[in-house]
This record gives C-alpha cells, sequence and structure tokens, in this order.
C-alpha cells in the first residue's frame, strides 16, 4: 500500500479521500488554493499545500502546480477525484512520467472514453448496446448524412465527439434542418473541443438515465456494483441520485452489468469506472463513459457496503479486488440529493458565509460535506456544499428517512436547495418512482412561485 497519496481536488470528494485514506492508514496530503484555506479537510489534514490562488486554472487545473507538490511532499500517488483534472488523459500520463501513480484507469482508457465515437465504437465491439446512429465520425457528405438519418429515422442528434455530460449536441427533426444543424454542431465542436468530429444517434425522447458502478483491478478481476438512477437532473446537473433504479427488472439489470463487466476485462480497463445509459422501453442504450469516482457513488456504497474510494486506492496500489461478483449483495434503498449554494428555484449561486450549518443525522443518514458553521463557500467553483445520503430496507423507508434528514438540516447566511428537495421528497410522481430526464425542468415549469 502507498504510504503516501496527494488529493488533488477540493470540497466533499477531497474529504471523502482523506476519510478513506485514514482508515487505509496511508497518509493524506491535501492540496488547497487561496479560496479554500478555511476547508475542513485542509485544518484536518496532516499536511497541505496551497498551489494558487482562487481561480481553478491557476490551481485545481494546474498541472505544474499539482504534480510539484505531489514532489516536495514525497507523495507516492495523486487520486483526482471528479471534474478538475479527473478525466484528463495528459494529466495522467504526466503524472505517471513524474514517477507517481495516477489513482485512476491508464491514460489510455481515459483517452478512448474521452472520444466519444471511440469510446461508442469499443463498446460496440465489446458487446455493450448502444443507440443506433452512423457508424463511427460522420462524414462531409451530405449525401452520407441524410441517408444517415433516413436509416436510422427522425428525430435524430448530432453529438460531438469532444463533447459529453451535455456539451455539444443538437437535436434534428426534419430533413429540411440536418445540414445546417450537422455544419453548426462541427463548427461550435472544433471551437469548444479542439475537435469537430461529430456523431449521429437516434433521438430517444423520454429514457431515464441509469448507471452501471464498475470497479476492476489489475490482475483482470471486474465487478459490477448495480445501477444508479440519475434522471432528475435540470441542464445536465444531477440533483438526487438512488440505487437500485425504481421497477427496472433486476435481470435486465444483470444482464447489461454483466456486459460492462465483459467490456471492462476486454479493454483492460482499471479502477473505478461507470457505464451511462439511456434507459427506454425496457432496453438499455450505453452514451458515455466516466473514467472517475462520480459524485453520486455512496448511493451505491449504502447499498452493496463496498467502500468505492478505499478500493479505487487499493486497486491503484496493486492489490486484487478484494470481493467477487458473488459477494455484491444489494441490500434496501439509497437516495442522495445533492445541496447547492443557489437559490432552490432561479438556481442563482448564493457564495458566501455560512451563518449556522447543522447536518441531519439518526439511523440510515450520510452526510458527506467539507461545510462548518462560519465557513465561506467561495465563489469561484461549483455550487453544491454536500450531500445527504439516506438508506433503508426500502424506498419508502429511504424517503421517510430522506424528508426527517431534510427537515433535520440547518443552513443559515446563504440560500440552498434544500426547499427544493424537502418538495421533491413528497411529490407523487417522484414517490411512485421511475420518472424521466424530463421531469424536473416540467415540475419546475409547472410550479408556483
Ligand atoms: C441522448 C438523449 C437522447 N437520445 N442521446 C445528454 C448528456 C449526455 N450524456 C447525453 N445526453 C443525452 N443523449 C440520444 N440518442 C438525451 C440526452 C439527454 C440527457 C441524458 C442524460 C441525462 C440528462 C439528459 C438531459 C437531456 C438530454
Amino acid at each position: 500500500m502507498f504510504k503516501k497519496i496527494l488529493v488533488a481536488n477540493r470540497g466533499e470528494i477531497a474529504l471523502r479521500i482523506q476519510r478513506a485514506c485514514r482508515e487505509l492508514g496511508v497518509k493524506a496530503v491535501m492540496v488547497y488554493s487561496e479560496a479554500d484555506r478555511e476547508a475542513k479537510y485542509v485544518k484536518l489534514a496532516e499536511e497541505a499545500v496551497c498551489i494558487g490562488p482562487a481561480p481553478s486554472p491557476q490551481s485545481y487545473l494546474s498541472m505544474p502546480a499539482i504534480i510539484s507538490a505531489a514532489e516536495v511532499t514525497d507523495s507516492e500517488a495523486i487520486h483526482p477525484g471528479y471534474g478538475f483534472l479527473s478525466e484528463n488523459a495528459d494529466f495522467a500520463e504526466r503524472v505517471e512520467k513524474s514517477g507517481f501513480q495516477f489513482i485512476g484507469p491508464t491514460p489510455e482508457s481515459i483517452r478512448i472514453m474521452g472520444d466519444k465515437v471511440s469510446a461508442k465504437q469499443a463498446m460496440i465491439k465489446a458487446g455493450v448496446p448502444c443507440v443506433p446512429g452512423s457508424e463511427g465520425e460522420l462524414p462531409d457528405d451530405p449525401v452520407v448524412i441524410r441517408r444517415t438519418a433516413k436509416s436510422v429515422g427522425y428525430p435524430v442528434i448530432i453529438k460531438a465527439a469532444g463533447g459529453g455530460g451535455g456539451r455539444g449536441m443538437r437535436v434534428v427533426h426534419t430533413e429540411a434542418a440536418l445540414i445546417n444543424a450537422v455544419q453548426m454542431t462541427k463548427a461550435e465542436a472544433g471551437a469548444a473541443f479542439g475537435n469537430p468530429a461529430v456523431y449521429m444517434e437516434k433521438f430517444l425522447q423520454n429514457p431515464r438515465h441509469i448507471e452501471i458502478q464498475i470497479l476492476a483491478d489489475k490482475h483482470k478481476n471486474a465487478v459490477y456494483l448495480g445501477e444508479r438512477d440519475c434522471s432528475m437532473q435540470r441542464r445536465h446537473q444531477k440533483i438526487i441520485e438512488e440505487a437500485p433504479a425504481p421497477g427496472i427488472p433486476r435481470k435486465l439489470i444483470e444482464k447489461i452489468g454483466e456486459r460492462c463487466v465483459a467490456a471492462v476485462k476486454k479493454i483492460g480497463y482499471r479502477g473505478a469506472g461507470t457505464f451511462e445509459f439511456l434507459y427506454e422501453n425496457n432496453e438499455f442504450y450505453f452514451i458515455e463513459m466516466n473514467t472517475r469516482v462520480q459524485v453520486e457513488h455512496p448511493v451505491t456504497e449504502l447499498i452493496t457496503g463496498v467502500d468505492i474510494v478505499k478500493t479505487q486506492i487499493m486497486v491503484a496500489a496493486g492489490e486484487k479486488l478484494p470481493f467477487a461478483q458473488r459477494d455484491v449483495v444489494l441490500r434496501g434503498h439509497s437516495i442522495e440529493c445533492r445541496v447547492n449554494a443557489e437559490d432552490p428555484y432561479k438556481f442563482v449561486p448564493s457564495p458566501g458565509r455560512i451563518t449556522m450549518w447543522h447536518a441531519p443525522g439518526g439511523p440510515g443518514v450520510r452526510v458527506d460535506s467539507h461545510v462548518y458553521t462560519n465557513y465561506f463557500v467561495p465563489p469561484n467553483y461549483d455550487s453544491m456544499i454536500g450531500k445527504i445520503i439516506v438508506h433503508g430496507d426500502t424506498r419508502e423507508q429511504a424517503l421517510a428517512r430522506m424528508r426527517t434528514a431534510l427537515l433535520e438540516t440547518v443552513v443559515e447566511g446563504i440560500n440552498t436547495n434544500i426547499p427544493l428537495h424537502r418538495e421533491l421528497m413528497v411529490d407523487a410522481k417522484f414517490m411512485a418512482g421511475g420518472t424521466n430526464i424530463h421531469y424536473l425542468e416540467e415540475w419546475l415549469s409547472h410550479h408556483k412561485r
């Protein structure tokens, strides 16, 4: 096992990784920008290094700043968390060239999954079902583009190979709008991602967003840890996640989970990873793979009992997965509410000093947050200040526990989206389970106030 790890992130995930390190008896070096000097995990750290001013390009996104912090502290490995440099193949490569272990997959795996065209081709080859569409990148020939769309069937969606997470896509409903839409998407993709390549898919009108968590070691062992339902989102920002996904037959999940494990073994993937699927009419369609730990990993931890962050570190150190697929047993139901410092209905960020923070507790309640009373939420970063995660024997019990947890939570001095979560936890459609990716935006458009 490593003696010392550098945690190249901030916020709740930095604290989460620090906790995993303590449990493993590994020293954690925290890095922080000038805006994060007062963060809880910095105060709690045995060792912490300031890596630059508040703007992320000069701190959390600065490869030289992070690699020199690892050098001066004699760290052996770097955990990138999520966001920032976590899915940057060049960073992973520079980390390894500098002699550190990158806690994540190989640069090659990150690169393949970062290009959505090569990711999809790798998944088709590995037997993972994908959305019907163009075979790879769309060519320039308008005749071929029109022919492809006709055979796929309208509506179609044009996506940038360099995009992902909802960036660089356009829905096309008619042949008349097709060629212009492809040209516009290509131009935007070239400017935004430095890669004008686009591909085409059948546009699914009312899917759910279901993802499969996998873990793999360096010894060809891999498992899936069930699924998460992440359909409750607004503008590609998830706000509620849960596991298992309500109403999806177990047999279907098992089938798709086994496909993901086979794919992981085939491509030599290692570490934690997430296969994102759209689910519609009882079918799964792969869209993207995330090569990092995700914000919503705790719901999987609560239903499986597996510590995903600890396992990431163990497999990066070369250890074998400490359990096999048959040992992965799903128990009960888990729900996560992301707590954001923002206006609950207008979504304007609300940074500033938290004058009162009281976290909920009780049976089956977990809070992953780096904030505390008198903490100043800096305006420079993502607005998420923590996550409330509950577990129950049934979905109903998890819902009841979440309602209580949200009732107990006190945040004063800034606005949060907790009032929105309180309303959603008593919403009849959400309570019934299985709402699709459009539900929240539709709900908000009818919401009074
Ligand atoms: C789609 C789709 C419908 N059909 N692809 C958006 C984020 C990116 N990961 C892929 N996205 C979508 N791809 C096809 N063929 C609808 C979306 C989509 C979406 C997906 C997941 C979660 C939220 C979403 C919100 C709007 C659109």
